[in-house]
């Protein structure tokens, strides 16, 4: 067994997340290291990065300021008590995301990770219905196919079967939307689909179901990724909205992988001009680098709280590490970042460059459906018969060994690169999954 970083060690000890840990430990991928749109491998390869590590670094790979940020801040200040004690980066930080979000978004809960967001979120939502003298609204409403992590809140509200069938009850007293993935009638739609803007209508029949006084929120990603990379149809969200306002829902867009310029507006809220009254987020909030979440909520939602003695704590929530000070180094510097290199914006630069070269690919072998937008891509594979999820995830290993890295979803390949990508990476991108495709079993 070996202390070297840059060789394998004993695989044995670290159950691996969300992994095939028996192919892993038989044949495993390590990085070692990375840089702007590459990393590393333990062998000395370079892989093109085309997934944003997990939709999360945003700004790239080591980059200077964020390093810099972090190392300066572990120097002066490692942590501070979350509760009832401040530090001046947390304000600064919190100060900097209302900036960037939509308007009447002033106010930012610290979380850290996408899933302690959902749940904070969630519970908000019950807790501001409850302080408006709803205590009725108890109902949670999802989505079919729809991923907010992995905590109890999530997955109940959540729609992705696996992650749910082996967990118990779950949550009581949720509902979920239909999902919006119409491939007869959307395949290789470039941007948001024509056929489906109606599923919202779902929403009202649920509603007339459970009676609006006793539904509290509904959550749904803007645009879905991990089942797939499912884009909302035509005024599908506007009518969300409209239905939640209709009836004294609270509407969350769950921008975990849409935050932070992935559709090329710093929120999906904003791309599509539709106001939730919260939004999650995390991943990008500090290009991955530190675990932190945030979740933005409405000026009216936080003002409901602050009401009574003002010596008693108004929310009975929060993390050890909410606004931990490094990670809000990491994050104040991520932003600069992004602003400097005008990355919030620049999927909007990118959108039909990038589309045509994903839908150049509508010709490549098992093809059966190509989606995209912002610098979001999906190839959905027709699968092997009796054996789903094979052929995508072989794809995956090919693309791998041929210097790029894909994530795959059942039989569906996932793109999300960072957003400091070149039209040179799309095109190397490109032409390495078109061999990959054709060579594909
Ligand atoms: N909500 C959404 C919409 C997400 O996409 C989470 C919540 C949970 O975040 P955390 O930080 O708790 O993992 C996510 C996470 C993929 C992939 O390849 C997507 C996620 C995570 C890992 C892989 O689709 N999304």
């Amino acid at each position: 067994m070996s202390d070297a970083t840059n060789v394998p060690n004993d695989l044995n000890a670290f159950w691996m997340p969300f992994t095939a840990n028996r192919q892993f430990k038989k044949q495993p991928r390590m990085f070692v290291g990375a840089k702007d749109m590459h990393y590393t491998t333990s062998d000395g390869r370079e892989v093109l990065d085309g997934t944003a590590g997990l939709w999360c670094c945003n700004a790239g790979h080591c980059r200077p300021k964020i390093t810099e940020a972090i190392q300066q801040q572990a120097g002066e200040l490692d942590y501070a008590p979350a509760f009832q004690m401040g530090h001046p980066k947390a304000f600064q930080l919190a100060n900097r995301l209302v900036d960037v979000a939509p308007d009447g978004m002033d106010h930012v809960f610290f979380t850290n990770s996408g899933s302690e967001s959902v749940e904070t979120s969630l519970k908000i939502a019950l807790a501001y219905h409850k302080v408006k003298g709803e205590g009725s609204r108890t109902r949670l409403v999802g989505r079919e196919r729809g991923y907010h992590g992995v905590n109890f809140g999530g997955i109940s509200v959540g729609g992705i079967v696996a992650n749910r069938k082996m967990f118990g009850t779950l949550l009581t007293g949720v509902d979920h939307l239909p999902h919006t993935h119409l491939p007869d009638q959307n395949a290789f739609t470039r941007g948001e689909p024509e056929h489906g803007g109606d599923l919202a209508d779902e929403l009202e029949r649920i509603v007339a179901l459970h009676d609006a006084s006793t539904v509290a929120a509904v959550i749904v990603e803007p645009v879905a990724g991990s089942t797939g990379v499912l884009i909302p149809p035509k005024g599908y969200l506007k009518r969300l909205r409209d239905i939640c306002t209709k009836h004294g829902i609270l509407l969350i867009f769950d921008e975990v992988i849409t935050g932070f310029g992935r559709l090329g507006s710093p929120f999906a809220a904003q791309h599509f001009d539709v106001m939730p009254d919260m939004i999650t987020t995390a991943k990008g909030l500090t290009n991955g680098v530190i675990p932190m979440g945030a979740v933005f909520v409405s000026n009216e939602i936080h003002d409901a709280f602050m009401n009574g003695p003002e010596h008693l704590i108004e929310f009975f929530h929060g993390y050890t590490y909410s606004g931990n000070p490094i990670a809000s180094a990491a994050g104040l510097a991520t932003l600069e970042t992004y602003a400097e290199e005008g990355l919030l914006t620049r999927a909007a630069d990118l959108d039909s460059y990038w589309a045509d070269a994903l839908h150049s690919l509508k010709d490549a072998k098992h093809v059966i459906d190509i989606r995209n937008i912002g610098l979001i891509g999906a190839i959905e594979l027709e699968g092997i018969a009796g054996e789903p999820t094979k052929r995508a995830f072989s794809c995956f290993l090919d693309a791998y060994e041929r210097g790029l890295l894909i994530r795959t979803t059942g039989d569906t390949i996932a793109l999300s690169p960072p957003l400091i990508i070149e039209k040179s990476h799309i095109d190397q991108l490109v032409d390495t999954l078109r061999t990959v495709l054709n060579e594909a079993a």
